[in-house]
């Protein structure tokens, strides 16, 4: 409380009474932040002095959601916290209220990385992750007549406690320019090397947060970097008066970490995020070897201190990065520093759409690192050779295999790259990375079967569960201890509580309280009215078109129109309220239309009285991390419906499974781990396998045929297409559905009869709440393999070999 005051009054410079909201936030996570501090160094410095091997995670998104309750769990200071403030007359909860979350991340990429720094802090695994410091993470998300606005996230505005600059370490990154042959040394010692002489250089200035682990006395760091203009740029152009010139340099310079790209899983192919990615990959590079490595250190033994892991193709540049380093900085001869250089990198794929695989091209990437590209040509090189004298002339294999692409145009595949360099692969769920061994990657795999592996994602129970659902968490410590939040395996023993009758209405009395609480934020936040005694029926995620929102929303249609019909009878439905959360990219059009037509078909339904009795849409603007920390908990039905063989992993339907709400869903990514684990008697399954889809796929998918023979579909349909939802104009929603009816190339249409009757699966087993309860208390006790925890171990064994050193 001393502590509190003195932040309040010399940090923040105010005083108790006149500090406002946000002053107080401040001073309250300094004060948090100063009590880590200690820890932090101790942790940093021993790993200094011991030297284990450790892991360095390089990410282009860290999605990190609000600091400030975390940090409190992980200190346990919450309850003295609490009670101080409350002491001084301050609600705890308002003020984390002011915290503005970092959103450096789209969507379950970046949120994985958040959960992974979480864990290995937790296990006391020596771990850095380096990332870029945006300015402006991802967008802000309005409705304008239902359809997505994109606001900047000014999210630095109001201070950022969390962070600790340190300019004094600054990394000089070099861009284009133009390389030589030149020889080193002479006579018999001559050998021929590469100079590269860049043609400009920003700074990078590294801010570090602390990732602090579970109660263990180990905070480990989290190392984000930010751009600026060198000085010497920029005192140059000074010299010459140009101030004007001066200044725009340094905007130029800057912009490389302003704003993170808001594609999920559709990379565009833009110059600066290329040039993103390089600089946050130099930086930590130059920051590994220089400040975490002790001076003179033998660069040939790096494999023995560090596994670089890439959290998919956006650090992939690293690679040909270490290897120059390595040649051109070192002098090592090329086939040694290849063979370190591999040995540094394991590489994680987080996709199946040949969309999202990133490819740069050529022209641009040897304009902006020559060198490199070069080094990617003879790695390539040298790969294809391998390819020739293991498979003989097969030039078919080869041009398929090639790191280069020649069509459309001649560009870089980083997943090619990633793969013949790493020493792993893994993809993120059994299915993904089966179909990455037998298809997407089947050539690389038949040549180095040992390569690939499989990491199921997971998910950090300390936020997803401990701090989001306290009434479950509450529930849970009192039926079997507090064990659980560092060992999620231990929700096992609530298996026999399903059958007590008396824990599962308690269960369902914390499932209730959860709602009132969704229900307070949706009316505070957006003004959005819903009833809590409904089934919630939950779809958050990024917009696309893979994942089938519009499946949903073609559910939703068919239960208003039979409703509307008398088909069903309204005093016999099952009330539901339909909740769905996301962002579509600024520039994929059909998505934002989707988002339109959720909105229109939401207004429609609520604005009718009768019908919103029982059918309800929610769709709360601007779907983030700490949105969800309050709606996941209160979810009766999690929805995770995308196209078998698509969705990678999903890391949502882990944190409804383990807040305890069933799963509709198809056997796509960790669905089908997840009903493993739960059984099918708690998990409704519907649609195509993925053999099922592959094999329509190649018979000619005909989308039409479906529209012709089912009238309840026809019926949906037509009611869009006549205007139904957009006051009568047929065009507005023409484009939504003549791609339903003309190629459908996730096969909604095909999916559609099965998800309608695992919806009535769902109606009848939620009229019984007892059997419905004691489903989702099962899904809790049955699902602590998706902690992140876990994953990491699997890292830790297939992967990195890292040691730990503490922690849980
Ligand atoms: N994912 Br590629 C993203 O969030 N962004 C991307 O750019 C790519 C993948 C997701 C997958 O779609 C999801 O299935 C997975 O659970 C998640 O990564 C984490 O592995």
């Amino acid at each position: 409380m001393r502590e509190y005051l003195r932040e309040l009054n010399f940090t923040q410079g105010t005083v108790l009474q006149r500090a406002s909201t946000n002053d107080e936030y401040l001073a309250l996570a300094r004060t948090v932040r100063h009590y880590l501090m200690s820890r932090w160094m101790e942790t940093t410095t021993e790993y200094y002095r011991t030297q284990p091997k450790g892991v360095a995670y390089l990410s282009a998104e860290f999605l990190l959601g609000r600091q400030l309750g975390n940090a409190l769990l992980a200190a346990d200071l919450t309850d003295i916290a609490t009670e101080a403030l409350a002491s001084l007359g301050i609600d705890i909860a308002e003020l984390a209220e002011a915290e503005v979350e970092p959103g450096l991340g789209n969507g379950g990429l970046g949120r994985l990385a958040a959960c992974f720094i979480d864990s290995l802090a937790t296990m006391g695994v020596p771990a850095i992750g380096y990332g870029i410091r945006y300015e402006y993470g991802i967008f802000r998300q309005n409705f304008v007549d239902g359809r997505q606005v994109e606001e900047p996230d000014h999210w630095l505005d109001n201070g950022s406690p969390w962070e600790f600059a340190h300019p004094e370490h600054e990394v000089t990154v070099s861009f284009g320019g133009s390389t030589e042959r030149y020889t080193d040394g002479e006579g018999d010692d001559a050998v021929e090397r590469t100079r590269w002489t860049p043609g400009w250089q920003v700074l990078g200035v590294p801010y570090n947060y602390m990732v602090p682990g579970y109660r263990n006395q180990q905070v480990n760091t989290l190392r984000l970097w930010s751009a600026r203009a060198t000085h010497a740029f920029d005192l140059k152009i000074f010299n010459y008066g140009d101030y004007a010139e001066a200044v725009r340099a340094q905007t130029f310079a800057e912009n490389i970490s302003k704003v993170l790209y808001p594609e999920d899983s559709t990379p565009q192919g833009k110059e600066l995020r290329l040039q993103q990615q390089y600089f946050f990959v130099a930086c930590s590079l130059r920051d590994f070897i220089d400040r975490l490595l002790p001076g003179g250190f033998d660069l040939r033994r790096l494999p023995e201190r560090i596994c670089f892991q890439l959290n998919d193709t956006h650090p992939v540049i690293a690679i040909p990065e270490l290897q120059r380093i390595l040649v051109d900085e070192e002098g090592l001869d090329w086939d040694e520093a290849w063979d370190i250089t591999r040995r540094c990198f394991a590489y994680t794929c987080h996709t199946l759409l040949p969309e999202a695989l990133e490819v740069w091209p050529v022209e641009l990437l040897g304009r902006l690192l020559p060198r490199h590209l070069e080094i990617i040509y003879r790695i390539n090189d040298d790969f294809l050779a391998e390819v020739r004298e293991s498979r003989g002339d097969d030039e078919l294999l080869v041009r398929r295999m090639s790191i280069i692409a020649e069509h459309p145009q001649r560009a870089v595949r980083m997943a090619h790259l990633a793969t013949v360099a790493a020493t792993k692969v893994n993809g993120v769920a059994e299915l993904h990375s089966q179909l990455l061994r037998d298809k997407v990657l089947a050539d690389f795999a038949t040549l180095w079967p040992e390569k690939f592996t499989n990491v199921t994602n997971g998910v950090t129970p300390r936020r997803f569960v401990r701090l989001a659902n306290p009434g479950l968490s509450g529930l849970i410590t009192e039926a079997i201890g507090d064990g659980w939040v560092t060992d999620l395996d231990r929700l096992r023993e609530l298996e026999p509580l399903a059958d007590d009758p008396e824990f599962r209405r308690r269960f369902r009395e914390v499932k209730s309280a959860n709602k009132d609480r969704l229900v307070e934020l949706l009316a505070r936040r957006d003004g959005i009215d819903i009833d809590p005694g409904t089934m919630l029926d939950v779809m958050v995620k990024r917009l696309h078109e893979y994942k089938r929102q519009t499946l949903k929303l073609l559910h939703v249609i068919t239960l208003y129109d039979r409703l509307r019909s008398g088909e069903l009878d309204l005093a016999d439905t099952v009330p539901r309220t339909v909740v769905f959360g996301a962002k579509a990219a600024p520039g994929y059009v059909m998505a934002k239309e989707i988002i339109a037509l959720i909105n229109h078909v939401g207004a429609v339904i609520n604005a009718d009285p009768e019908i919103s009795r029982v059918l309800r849409i929610a769709f709360p603007a601007n779907y983030d991390v700490t949105v969800a920390e309050t709606l996941i908990p209160a979810a009766d039905l999690s929805e995770q419906i995308s196209l078998a063989g698509k969705e990678a992993s999903g890391t949502g339907n882990m944190k409804f499974a383990l807040n305890g709400a069933l799963t509709v869903g198809t056997d796509d990514g960790a669905n089908v781990e997840i009903r493993q684990l739960v059984g099918d008697d708690h998990f409704f399954l519907f649609g195509l396998t993925e053999p099922e889809a592959a094999a329509v796929a190649e018979g000619g998918y005909r989308p039409s045929a479906y529209y012709e023979e089912n009238a309840s579909l026809r019926r949906a349909l037509d009611l869009v297409a006549r205007g139904e939802f957009s006051g009568g104009d047929r065009s507005t929603f023409e484009p939504v559905v003549s791609n339903l009816l003309g190629e459908d190339r996730f096969m909604v249409l095909a999916d559609y009869q099965s998800y309608l009757d695992a919806q009535e699966r769902v109606e009848a087993a939620y009229r019984d709440p007892d059997a419905w309860s004691r489903s989702a208390v099962l899904n809790v006790a049955r699902t602590g393999f998706f902690s992140s925890d876990r994953s990491m171990r699997d890292y830790l064994d297939r992967i990195w070999h890292a040691e730990r050193l503490g922690g849980a």
